[in-house]
């Protein structure tokens, strides 16, 4: 164990919340977590460790449940590759269960779909902290982290459970996933858990699963993406129209604020009865969860942090006018946010001609 003060800190306080927390769940019934809708690695892995933690210290085994789909590739491979059971909310009966866990999303943020009257008794998340968390049972939410996973590894520490391969691969994957291998958004913890859980993670695992077969459809939308980009100065802004799954609006957010000279990006696409929206920034000064909020205001749900940001705008018809309207009506108000006024915007893939 490394004597650096700020870890052990921070091991300390993961120790006595945990302690606590198994100490008020001995003795009671059916444990549930929630993980958010279309899950991520980051709260496949929470869930995961969570999991562990009850079966280790309890003999209590719990049910992860989701709502939404798992879309992207690589999370698909995750979930097969480490075996995570999960089961769709909508298909349990929330009576049945004595403890609710929250993870890596909060009650009442959108992203998740446990209904808004159902008590959460564990809030576990690295999210800005809501109002209505305050309110449940055990509230560990550390937003300078840049991963929940984190949080649950050092609870596995702090309890002394030993992570196996699965378990240690998943974590890994999370961390990997969710800061882009530390580079963003990862704080000290998050580098300390990576680096130890790194020896432990099986890399046979994370090949499979960083390198899983794609569908044809992906190639089709990253066309479909390219083709769409226009360029404001330094934003760019992609509307991939219908989409096959959600977190591709996110997959293109990531592989588009690459591109030199831009800084932020915001993408959207249509996803059953609405438009899934993201943003993407490697500026500084801007925070693209507040950013967010106030572009979706009124019309949608959003949340997020420094650099990342994702939300949603309900009941929008999939209908192409609709869908142009709505990236007329986010740019203007993006624009706005960034201070960016009189940028003629260009097409990314014929840069001298405007549109
Ligand atoms: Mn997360």
């Amino acid at each position: 164990m490394t004597t650096d003060c700020c870890v052990s800190e921070n091991l300390q306080r993961s120790k006595a919340h945990s302690d606590l927390m198994l100490d008020w769940l001995r003795g009671r019934g059916r444990t549930l977590i929630i993980i958010h809708d279309n899950p991520d690695p980051d709260c496949l892995a929470s869930a995961m460790a969570l999991r562990h933690l009850f079966v280790m210290k309890l003999n209590r085994d719990a049910v992860i449940a989701f709502s939404g789909m798992i879309g992207r590739s690589e999370n698909i491979a995750m979930a097969k590759e480490l075996e995570i059971t999960l089961i769709p909310l909508a298909m349990l009966d929330l009576r049945e269960f004595s403890v609710v866990c929250m993870l890596d999303t909060q009650p009442g943020t959108g992203n998740n779909s446990l209904p808004a009257e159902c008590r959460v008794d564990i809030v576990i998340d690295h999210h800005p902290v809501r109002d209505i968390s305050k309110s449940c049972r055990w509230v560990d939410i550390r937003d300078e982290y840049g991963v929940t996973a984190t949080i649950l590894y050092e609870y596995l520490v702090a309890q002394h459970i030993t992570i196996g391969t699965k378990l240690a691969t998943a974590l890994f994957y999370a961390i990997k996933s969710e800061t882009q291998d530390l580079g963003r958004e990862a704080n000290r913890p998050d580098r300390d858990a990576y680096l130890r859980l790194f020896p432990l993670a099986n890399k046979r695992l994370l090949y499979e699963i960083t390198h899983p077969k794609l569908p044809v459809e992906h190639f089709r939308t990253i066309y479909r993406g390219l083709e769409n980009a226009k360029i404001y100065g330094m934003l760019l802004v992609v509307n991939l129209m219908a989409i096959s799954f959600p977190d591709v609006v996110a997959e293109m957010a990531d592989y588009l604020v690459r591109l030199e000279n831009v800084e932020t990006v915001l993408s959207m696409g249509h996803f059953n009865d609405g438009v899934i929206i993201s943003i993407r920034t490697t500026s500084h000064i801007h925070n693209a969860g507040e950013i967010i909020r106030r572009l979706v205001a009124e019309r949608g749900t959003a949340g997020g942090h420094g650099m990342m940001a994702g939300g949603k705008l309900g009941n929008v018809p999939f209908d192409p006018a609709t869908l142009k309207e709505v990236e007329v009506l986010l740019t203007q108000r993006l624009l706005h946010e960034l201070s960016i006024a009189d940028a003629i915007p260009s097409r990314l893939l014929e840069s001298r001609q405007h549109v």
